[in-house]
C-alpha cells in the first residue's frame, strides 16, 4: 500500500499529514490481522516545478530536493509513521529502473516519437483534452493561471490503445476505483475517448533523460508513477529488492487525493498493461481538507502548515490529532473543513468523555474494590451473565465489523466498532450499577463479574484502536498488564485474554483541554 510520493518544491502540511496517516493507519492494522504489509511514502523531485522553485530560491534542483525531501522523511518520524521505505525519485535505483521500464515501452512500441499539441496546465504540468480544456474554461483548476496553448515534439504513449482495456476493466471491477463516486468521474471522461500522452518534456532538463535521446527528460508523472514498482525492484530482478520486495506487488490500496486519479486510475494502469504487469486492487481518492469553509492555497496563505500542526499535536497530543484526522477527515467524495472548535468537540466527546472517561472509570473501581486485581467473571465455575450485555458476542460483533471496515478502507465506520463497544461499556456500568452493588458483600460475585467484563471488553475495545491511538493504547497495555505484541491477532481479540489476578493500575489517557 502507498501514499502519492510528495513533490519536493515545497514544504509538507496537512494533506500529506493526512494521506501518511491514512495509510499508516492501515499499515499498522493489517499487520495487526498478520498480513504481511509494505508500507511506501516519498517524495517526487523532477519536473519544472523544482527546476523553478529552486532557481527561485538560488538552490540547484538538487539542493531543493534534497532539502525538501528531509523534511518529509523529518515529518515522517514527528508523527511516527511506520512506513517500510521512503522512495526519492533522484535515488539511482529508481531511475535506472524507469529508464529500463521506458526502454521496454519503446521496445513494444508503446512509447513512440511524435509531435503533439494542446491546452498546457504549467503549474500541473498536465496537459488537457478540449473536452477538458473548455469545461475548465481554460483555466487551471489549482493554479487559477490560464492554460497555455502548447506544441511539443515528444515521446508519446500509446494511451489510446488501451481505451477497450480500460473500459472493461471499470466494468469488470467495479472496486478498482474508490469511493463509487470518484469512479463515475473518471469512467464519464474515459468515454470521451482517450488521446495518447507524451511522456517527454524538451523545455526543462531536470529529470530522468529519455534512454538513448538525452535532449528529452522523462515526464515527471511517468517517472513519479513508477515509485511504486521501483522501491520494490520490479525493473531490476537481479536486485535484492526484486527478492525481498516482489511480492508485495500489485499493491492492496494506491491511496491519493481526488486531484491525481487521472494519472492513477487511467494512465498508470495502461502503462502496467503494457508492461504485463498486474495492476493494483484498488486506487482509493479521498476528497480534500478545506480550513474554515474556504479552499486551502498558497496564495490565500492559509494551509495548515506544519507549525499549525504541531500546535495541536502539543495542546492535544499526537493520537488525538491522528484520531481527528482520521475519523473526521475528507475519506468520502466530500470535502471536510477543518475547523478548531470542531477539533476540540471531538477530542472532548470522543476521547476525554469516552475512552479516557470509560478507563479510568472501570481501572479505579478495580483498584478501589479489588485492590487493583483482576477479579473473576465467574461464581462456582460459571460465567455470569446479565441480561442484553453478552460481551463475548458483543466483542466478537465488534471485530468483526473492525476487521470488514480495514479491509475494505472503510476507516470511519471500522473505528466505529470499538468505539460503539466503548459507549456501550458505559451503558453497562450504568446499567448494573456496580459502584452500589459493592455496598453488599453479598454482591461481591456480581461485582466481580461486571468489572471483569467491563475490562475485557476495554481490552478487546483497545486492541481495535492501537492502530489509530498506538501510544494512550499501549499506556493502557502497559496499566493493564497486557502484552499487544504477544500472540495473534484471534488471541488477541478472543475473549478471555486478561486473567483474572492480573494487577492493574488506574489510568487517566485524555486529560481534559482547555480551549
Ligand atoms: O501531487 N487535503 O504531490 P503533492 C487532503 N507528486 N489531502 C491533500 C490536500 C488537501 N487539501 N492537499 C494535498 C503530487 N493532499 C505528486 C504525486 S504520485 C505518483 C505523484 C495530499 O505534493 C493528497 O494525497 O502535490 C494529494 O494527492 C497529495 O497530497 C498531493 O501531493
Amino acid at each position: 500500500m502507498s501514499t502519492p510520493i510528495y513533490y519536493a518544491n515545497d514544504r509538507p502540511h496537512i494533506g500529506h499529514v493526512y494521506t501518511t496517516t491514512l495509510c499508516d493507519v492501515y499499515a499498522r492494522s493489517m499487520r495487526a490481522i498478520g498480513h504481511d504489509t509494505f508500507f511506501l511514502t516519498g517524495t517526487d523531485e523532477h519536473g519544472l516545478k523544482v527546476e523553478q522553485s529552486a532557481t527561485e530560491q538560488g538552490l540547484t534542483p538538487q539542493e531543493l530536493a534534497d532539502r525538501n525531501s528531509e523534511e518529509f522523511q523529518t515529518i515522517m518520524s514527528t508523527f511516527e509513521m511506520t512506513n517500510d521505505d521512503f522512495l526519492r525519485t533522484t535515488d539511482p535505483r529508481h531511475k535506472k529502473q524507469v529508464q529500463a521500464f521506458v526502454t521496454k515501452l519503446l521496445e513494444k512500441g508503446d512509447i513512440y516519437l511524435g509531435t503533439f499539441e494542446g491546452w498546457y496546465d504549467e503549474g500541473q504540468e498536465e496537459y488537457h483534452t478540449e473536452t477538458s480544456a473548455r469545461d475548465l474554461d481554460y483555466t487551471s483548476s489549482i493554479s487559477g493561471k490560464p492554460l497555455v496553448r502548447a506544441t511539443e515534439k515528444n515521446y508519446y504513449f500509446k494511451l489510446s490503445a488501451y481505451q477497450d482495456c480500460l473500459e472493461k476493466l471499470f466494468e469488470s471491477n467495479p472496486k478498482f476505483v474508490l469511493p463509487q463516486s470518484r469512479k463515475n468521474e473518471v469512467l464519464g471522461r474515459l468515454r470521451e475517448g482517450l488521446q495518447d500522452v507524451p511522456i517527454s518534456r524538451t523545455n526543462f532538463s531536470w529529470g530522468i533523460p529519455m534512454p538513448d535521446d538525452s535532449e528529452h527528460v522523462i515526464y515527471v508523472w511517468i517517472d513519479a508513477l513508477f515509485n511504486y514498482i521501483t522501491a520494490l525492484g520490479l525493473g531490476d530482478p537481479e536486485s535484492t529488492e526484486f527478492a525481498e520486495r516482489s511480492d508485495f506487488w500489485p499493491a492492496s490500496y494506491h491511496i491519493i487525493g481526488k486531484e491525481i486519479l487521472w494519472f492513477h486510475s487511467v494512465i498508470w494502469p495502461a502503462v502496467l498493461t503494457a508492461l504485463d504487469l498486474p495492476l493494483p486492487h484498488c486506487i482509493y481518492a479521498h476528497s480534500f481538507w478545506i480550513r474554515e469553509g474556504r479552499k486551502m492555497s498558497k496564495s490565500m496563505g492559509n494551509f495548515i502548515d506544519l507549525e499549525t500542526i504541531e500546535s495541536y499535536v502539543n495542546k492535544y497530543c499526537l493520537d488525538a490529532w491522528r484520531y481527528y484526522l482520521v475519523t473526521q477527515g475528507p475519506l468520502g467524495a466530500s470535502d471536510a473543513d477543518f475547523v478548531s472548535d470542531k477539533f476540540q468537540d471531538i477530542y472532548t466527546s470522543h476521547l476525554v468523555n469516552t475512552v479516557g472517561n470509560c478507563t479510568s472509570r472501570v481501572t479505579a473501581m478495580i483498584g478501589k474494590y479489588f485492590g487493583g486485581v483482576v477479579p473473576s467473571e465467574s461464581q462456582d465455575g460459571e460465567r455470569l451473565v446479565f441480561d442484553g450485555f453478552d460481551w463475548p458476542e458483543k466483542c466478537k460483533n465488534a471485530t468483526e465489523g473492525w476487521v470488514a471496515g480495514m479491509e475494505s478502507f472503510s476507516l470511519v465506520a471500522a473505528f466505529e466498532a470499538p468505539m460503539a463497544l466503548i459507549r456501550d461499556i458505559d451503558l453497562f456500568i450504568n446499567d448494573t450499577a456496580p459502584f452500589k452493588l459493592a455496598k453488599e458483600e453479598t454482591n461481591q460475585p456480581q461485582v466481580a463479574a461486571i468489572l471483569y467484563q467491563c475490562i475485557e471488553s476495554l481490552r478487546i475495545a483497545s486492541m481495535m484502536l492501537t492502530p489509530l491511538l498506538p501510544n494512550k493504547m499501549n499506556e493502557f497495555h502497559h496499566a493493564i498488564g497486557v502484552d499487544s505484541n504477544q500472540g495473534s491477532f484471534e488471541e488477541l481479540l478472543s475473549w478471555g485474554g486478561i486473567q483474572e489476578g492480573t494487577t492493574i493500575t488506574k489510568v487517566a489517557l485524555f486529560p481534559r483541554v482547555d480551549q
